[in-house]
């Protein structure tokens, strides 16, 4: 077991030399990994140095921002911007795209990135982490105009998520199905320790806020219904449900056992299209469910087909096992 825990960069160099992984993307991701493992740090003495709580400020969205939200975008600019082939960022932090080049090249990337995921959980010590996601682009594009930087799922290259919770996990795709690192106390290195991650077809478990059942829609009503009917209802087994209230933490868990994911556009958030952001959290999320054999949906259309008209966009997300994501889409169809 142990001689397999290759360390990250052992990692991508295999992958480099099977798959013709671009070095400068293992230098990007070293510095996300980088980046992963000094906000976890950051997380775990947040309680001493007291930097759990409010920014005071707030961001595009409207949420109140935590000082941890701000520290982690901070590390995040700071370490994406190491590799010289970055031509813009784009964090849920920060209103405008974040320039590094002005004169952008084919080959140069683009990086989207939630820093803190899940923060509400953070005086709580429940599980956080950050999400992110890179696109390689083929042709220059114009740095003067934030709408080049509206690049629709199927165009990544690499996603990408870490949990910091009881330990810090990364989890990498590069197209080449899914890979869990887990952070090494000690040596401070990602080590391999769950190799090609496959979510089950089947599942028996679902996670939704389901304190939002007035607001849903009828197909996902529907559903909702039929998991808690047990096994006298239609679907004939019964369900159990979670909600961690931390994508990255239900991600890692549909990873790890199945399951499904909803959070679905609702009469509570119609206005803005769903809750959760399409450029760097349910496109990266999609890529990793689909590389794990999972499917990742809108309800109607698939994830990474949806084209994207600003980049702090939100969509409905539906992902996981691919059965009940198949059953979800059919009763949107049928509705
Ligand atoms: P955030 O990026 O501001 O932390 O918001 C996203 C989070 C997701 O991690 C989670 O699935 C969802 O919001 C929880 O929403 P709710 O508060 O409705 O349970
Ligand atoms: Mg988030």
């Amino acid at each position: 077991m142990r001689e397999k825990q290759l360390t990250l960069r052992q990692f991508l160099l295999l992958d480099h030399r099977q798959h013709a992984l671009e070095k400068d993307l293992i230098f990007l991701l070293e510095d996300i990994a980088t980046s992963c493992r000094i906000i976890s740090n950051h997380v775990r003495s947040g309680a001493f140095v007291g930097n759990l709580g409010s920014a005071g400020s707030t961001n595009i969205q409207g949420e109140t921002q935590k000082q941890m939200d701000v520290l982690a975008n901070e590390e995040f600019v700071r370490h994406c911007s190491n590799c010289g082939r970055v031509a813009a960022l784009v964090s849920e932090e920060v209103d405008e795209v974040y320039w590094l080049k002005s004169n952008p090249e084919p080959g140069d990337y683009l990086v989207y990135f939630d820093p803190l995921d899940g923060s509400s959980n953070l005086e709580l010590n429940l599980s956080v982490g950050s999400i992110f996601s890179v696109v390689r682009i083929a042709h220059a594009i114009d740095a003067s105009d934030d709408r080049s930087v509206l690049r629709a799922g199927h165009e990544q290259v690499c996603a990408g998520y870490s949990v910091y919770g009881p330990s810090t996990s990364l989890v990498v795709t590069t197209g080449n199905g899914v890979n869990c690192f887990t952070h090494q106390q000690g040596t401070g290195e990602f080590r391999l320790t769950h190799p090609d991650m496959r979510i089950p077809e089947e599942t028996s478990e679902f996670a939704i806020n389901a304190s939002r059942y007035k607001l849903w829609d009828a197909p996902i009503q529907r559903y909702f219904d039929e998991c808690i009917a047990g096994r006298d209802g239609p679907r004939e087994k019964t369900f159990n449900m979670r909600w961690v209230a931390s994508m990255v933490a239900e991600v890692h868990r549909i990873l790890t056992r199945g399951g499904v994911f909803l959070y679905p556009c609702d009469d509570g958030n119609r206005t803005d299209g769903g809750k959760l952001r399409l450029m760097y959290e349910a496109n990266p999320m999609g890529m990793i469910i689909e590389q794990a054999g999972g499917a990742a949906s809108t309800g109607t259309e698939r994830i990474m087909d949806v084209t994207p008209t600003s980049h702090h966009q939100r969509v409905a997300v539906i992902l996981g096992s691919k059965s009940e994501v198949a059953l979800l889409e059919k009763y949107h169809a049928e509705a």
